[in-house]
């Protein structure tokens, strides 16, 4: 076991140090991810989404082993709608709004069925979960708070969906200074070009906002990273 890892990413290695990286998995929510969800009932394809499932799992399940901190997103607001701008609340179809019923209760409420982690993936004892009322982890959430506390400064970032919110958290995260990772096939879009195009923008000019590898090498380097190593 070592204090450092060297991952093999694009557009070059990134060093992760064991207690300095967190695992942020964002917004697998019920809503986006399941048949008959809100995302679905926008027209959108959710098996494009429910792919990134299993790698996933894998990958918490290596952050886990390694003693990494790992912060789930969900993407949400309050039964009043009073955190959510009516600039969000008032686009889309107008049959499908945010708070309206869905399969799975209110369209993502907080305590609604829909609105949580879907159960392959869901939270354990001890891990963070950030509720978040726009696309970004950083606005409007304690996530600054809990990174700082853990001495975190670095994230591998995953979830969906990869043009949106990992986007504009990756983003938002890279301007406070952590150093992002993308696992590529732990985020997904309904949208196949946007999942390509969104990666690429990523690692582009040097890693103009992070760097992107898989988890055929990234679930390996956890394997070598453990945060009680000496
Ligand atoms: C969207 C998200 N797409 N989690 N949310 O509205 O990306």
């Amino acid at each position: 076991m070592s204090r450092t890892v060297s991952i093999p990413a694009e557009p070059g290695p990134l060093t992760l140090e064991a207690g300095k990286t967190a695992l942020v998995v964002i917004d697998m929510q019920r809503d986006f991810l399941l048949p008959g969800g809100f995302g679905e009932s926008l027209g959108n394809d959710v098996d494009q989404l429910l792919k990134v499932v299993p790698p996933l799992a894998a990958l918490i399940a290596a952050a886990r082993a390694a003693g990494m901190l790992v912060i789930h997103t969900r993407e949400g607001h309050e039964p009043d709608l009073s955190d959510c701008p009516p600039a969000k609340l008032n686009r889309g179809a107008p049959s499908k709004r945010i708070g309206d019923p869905g399969r799975y209760g209110r369209i993502l409420i907080r305590g609604e069925y829909g609105h949580d982690i879907v159960d392959e993936l869901a939270p354990i004892d001890g891990e963070v979960v950030i509720d978040k009322p726009g696309k970004g982890a950083f606005y409007a959430t304690p996530l600054q708070d809990v990174l700082d506390e853990h001495g975190i400064t670095s994230l591998l970032v995953t979830g969906v969906t990869t043009e949106v919110c990992v986007h504009t958290t990756t983003r938002e995260a890279n301007d406070r200074g952590y150093e992002c990772l993308v696992v590529s096939d732990c985020v997904g879009s309904y949208f196949p070009e946007f999942q390509r195009v969104g990666l690429e923008m990523i690692k582009a000019q040097g890693g103009i906002f992070g760097w992107v590898a898989d988890t055929s090498v990234v679930i390996p380097a956890l394997q070598q990273l453990t945060v009680t190593a000496a």
